[in-house]
Order: structure tokens, then sequence, then C-alpha cells
């Protein structure tokens, strides 16, 4: 059982019973899965063989990171960041068989546009999700700028652009996996041009995937490893007590950014309240392929698979700028963490 404070401006989370909490959701027997480590003492823990897709998974790669991933059929297909060797930033699809090892195509994903929506200049960092009836997928897409392009896939062959959602300059546009009192809703973090030393999550409404609005303000950053910027990462995940979000926190040392995990716990049916929120992060770049690679010092994650009847969740995120890793939790691990 969970009680929030309701005081004005303030929905905090003031007591729980510790691993209470309940994904929701299909299960995922197939989940790729590696038990906590003995001894480990953090509430993620990594692949033991990281990176799972190296940099040069397509002749034609520079680097494959920051990427989602999905079940698909009897196995697992996703979206992957193919920065290419000239450095374009281009979308291709994977598919995999266990979720670990996977075979990304060698062309990028050719999006079919309506009339009037111009093909995208380039797409990266992307989020998917099924909903009701499709595999709708969000990215950072070149459309003067940085922007969040969304369209959809029902077969991971074809895909379809529907719009660029908002107005450049944004990224780590987020949808969640289904619509909240009849409402599409998406995450958001209005940006610059450039490498944007500033940030904070929005939350957008929609009636059909099209035109949004209603925009909400979500959270800014709170503690040191955030301070410079946050945005959204994988999908939210739903529990009986809310929507897990795991974002990215961006910290400003002498020789740059330093990308973290962190998670916080949004209100189910008023997903603009923070209930919840852990004051350390999750996840720091501590490994070599994530301090090493195209930029140092990056754990930047983009998809989250879950089996609600173990608890069990597998996250992928991009190392360093160059690889797309893996690493494990579980609810019990996250409820934990969250004050
Ligand atoms: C952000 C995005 C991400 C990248 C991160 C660190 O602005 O470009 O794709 O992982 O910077 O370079």
């Amino acid at each position: 059982m969970i009680h929030y404070a309701l005081l004005p401006g303030t929905w905090g989370r003031v007591s729980t019973t510790m691993s209470d909490m309940r994904l929701t959701g299909q299960p995922l027997p197939n989940i790729p899965w590696e038990a906590k480590p003995e001894g480990c003492v953090t509430p993620v823990w990594r692949h033991s063989n990281n990176p799972v897709v190296c940099r040069n998974a397509t002749r034609t790669s520079n680097s494959v990171f920051n990427s989602a991933a999905v079940p698909f059929g009897d196995g697992f297909a996703g979206v992957f960041r193919c920065d290419d060797q000239r450095r374009e930033m281009r979308l291709h699809t994977g598919r995999s068989r266990n979720g670990i090892d996977w075979l990304i195509d060698e062309e990028p994903i050719a999006w079919s546009c309506p009339e009037g929506v111009a093909a995208p200049d380039y797409g990266y960092d992307p989020r998917v999700c099924w909903m009701e009836d499709r595999y709708w997928v969000t990215w950072c897409s070149g459309f003067h700028g940085p922007c969040i392009g969304i369209g959809y896939t029902h077969d991971f062959s074809t895909y379809h652009m529907v719009e660029n959602a908002l107005l450049p300059f944004n990224r780590n546009g987020v949808l969640f996996p289904r619509r909240i009192r009849g409402i599409y809703m998406m995450l958001s973090r209005p940006s610059d041009n450039g490498h944007t030393p500033f940030g904070e999550i929005f939350l957008s409404q929609s009636d059909d995937v099209v035109h949004w609005g209603r925009h909400r303000w979500v959270m800014k950053a709170e503690q040191p490893w955030e301070s410079t910027k946050i945005g959204a990462g994988p999908v939210p995940i739903e529990t009986d007590e809310g929507w897990l979000l795991i974002y990215h926190g961006v910290l400003t040392s002498c020789s740059g950014f330093v990308y973290h995990w962190g998670v916080c716990l949004l209100d189910l049916e008023e997903p603009w309240k923070v209930l919840a929120r852990c004051p350390k992060y999750l996840m720091s770049p501590q490994l070599p392929y994530e301090q090493v690679g195209d930029v140092p010092n990056v754990v930047f994650p983009c998809a989250a698979l879950v089996d609600p009847p173990t608890g069990r969740m597998a996250v992928y995120y991009g190392g360093a700028d160059t690889v797309t890793c893996l690493a494990f939790t579980t609810v019990d691990e996250l409820a934990r963490m969250l004050v």
C-alpha cells in the first residue's frame, strides 16, 4: 500500500511497503536475463558480455547505440541508431531471437511520408512501443534542426511517418504505451540546436497522435548528477503504483558531459505529477565501453523489456555513443530506490 501527500504543489510518496510494487502488462517469459551477481550492491547490473551490439554491426556503421527493442513474434525487433562512416545519423531495423544477438539491416529505414511531411534529414535516439495495433516509433528527427518525429510500423519492414509531433528544437520524445483517460501522451525535452546545456521534461497530449498540445511541465534536475539536463529514457513502465520512468541525467564536468540513468514514479492518471524520485543515479559510466568511445562517459537508456510475473527488467542503453549495451534490474530494486 502506498500513500501520497497531497499538499498543494507537491506530490510526495510518503510511505510504501518496500517491495509491493507490481508491474502491469503481458508476461515476457523469454526476456533476456542474468541473475544479480553475487556481492553486487547496485540496483542495476550489466550483461556479462556487453556490449551486445558492437560499433561495426553493419558494413557502413561507425557506431550503433541509443537503440530501442521490443518483443516481436517469437523473438524481438528494434530500431537502432546507426551513425554511418560519413557520420550521417540513421535508423536501421534490427532483429533478434533472444534479445541479445542482433542482426541489423544494412539499409536504413525508408519512411513513407504523408503528403506535406518532408522525409527526415536524419534520425537518432529512437524509442519504440506497442500501442493498440502497431509499433509506434518516436525519434529525434531532422526537421530544420532536432525535432520529435512520430511514425509506426506493423512489421519492422515498412515504416510510415505520421508527423513532426512538436516544433524544433526538441529531443527525447517518448510515448506512453497506452491512452490515459482516452488521451495519447508523450514526454519530451525542449532543447536547442546544439549540445544543449539545459533541459527539463515536459508532457504533451493528443487525441489523434497528429496534433499535440495541452502541454504540462513534469520535472527538472534536482541532484548534482543530473544538474545540467534530464530527458526521458525508455517508454514509461506501468505499475500498480504509477509509471516508472527511467531517464537520463547529465552533469557537466571539467571534461564535458557525463550521462547517468535515474528513475522516478509518475502518477498513473495524471503523469505530469511526479510521485517519487531516486536521489542517487541508478547507473553511471564506469566500464570501459561506457567511458571510452566517440563521446566518453555516456550511458543512455532507450528501451526496457519487462516481465510482470517475475518483475524482471532488461534495459538497452548506448555506451559512449558507440555501442549498444544491456543491463538488468527488477521492479523491487527500483521501488526500493524511490523516495
Ligand atoms: C545527446 C544526444 C544523444 C547522445 C548524447 C551524448 O544530445 O545526441 O544521442 O547520446 O547527446 O553525446
